[in-house]
């Protein structure tokens, strides 16, 4: 059984709202809890990707379905929705109630792009662990905005975009900075990632422990791998902190990283699948 833990801590993200502190074994819907009383937090920026309020007449969501052009479905399977309507969180409860600073009640879907190569010594050879003789893995990491964490350069879904779209758009933005770049600029940038970008492998798809997650609304993701083995494109690429990224560079793999929401879980995936150390 999954557990959460990020969305559990003692303020709500980026905020001094405090969550209802509460042990493992009362984190499941299923298990009884009357004193349970969280604080009710919905932050209204007014951006058109909120959804309004629950109890709002205009607002007929359609849970667990596609709700024309957004995905109100979730990867953990069916949702439940409670007496007054609100979606519940699929792991449980979090502490916090409302929609906090998410847009979408229910799933909000993302996509991180984990791009990776081997690292390599001054003679372009692998470098091995001392002790395991394990191959080092490097994937590209940047600094989040919003906790100065360090994350996969992941991002929102837009709509009814393709995930493909998704993962290459995030990485051009926060790991190319092609918000501040050129047409042109673009293009050839663009170009230079392409096929890295087509032969990708899912890791995972689900929830995703993120400390923006309440009761009511929660992150969910599709995390793919991009390996380059040889080191051919992604060794010439020219990284640049772009957007909500502040810093990004090529991070060693390894089990005591510390990384956003539970970006490490899906590290240590690819880690695996690539035979390359971990711990
Ligand atoms: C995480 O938040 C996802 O795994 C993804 O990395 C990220 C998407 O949110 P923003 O980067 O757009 O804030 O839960
Ligand atoms: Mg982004
Ligand atoms: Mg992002």
């Amino acid at each position: 059984k999954m557990m959460h833990h990020k969305c559990r801590q003692e303020f709500y993200a980026s905020s001094q709202i405090k969550r209802f502190l509460i042990s493992d074994n009362l984190v499941p819907w299923s298990t009884e809890f009357r004193d349970y009383n969280p604080t009710q937090y919905t932050c209204i920026k007014g951006a058109p990707w909120e959804d309004p309020n629950v109890d709002d007449p205009i607002f007929k969501p359609k849970w667990n379905m596609m709700d024309g052009n957004i995905n109100r479905k979730s990867y953990m399977g069916i949702y439940n929705i409670d007496a007054e309507g609100y979606p519940l969180n699929p792991i449980g409860r979090t502490g916090i109630r409302g929609r906090g600073i998410l847009g979408r009640w229910g799933p909000n879907h993302a996509a991180d792009p984990i791009i990776t190569r081997w690292k390599r010594n001054h003679n372009k050879s692998i470098q091995l662990h001392e002790i395991t003789k394990k191959p080092i893995l490097q994937f590209i990491g940047i600094q989040r905005r919003d906790t100065l964490e360090w994350a996969i350069p992941g991002g929102m879904v837009d709509g009814d975009e393709k995930i493909s779209m998704t993962l290459k758009r995030e990485f051009l933005e926060e790991v190319l900075n092609t918000l501040e770049k050129t047409e042109e600029q673009i293009q050839t940038l663009k170009n230079s990632i392409n096929e890295l970008f087509l032969n990708g492998d899912k890791i995972y798809q689900g929830y995703v422990d993120d400390p923006r997650n309440t009761d009511n609304s929660w992150m969910e993701t599709c995390a793919m791998n991009f390996h380059d083995e040889d080191n051919n494109t992604v060794g010439s690429l020219n990284l640049e902190a772009g957007d909500d990224a502040v810093d990004v560079r090529w991070i060693d793999i390894k089990h005591d990283l510390n990384l956003y929401a539970s970006h490490l879980q899906f590290i240590e995936l690819v880690a695996l699948k690539h035979n390359a150390y971990w711990e």
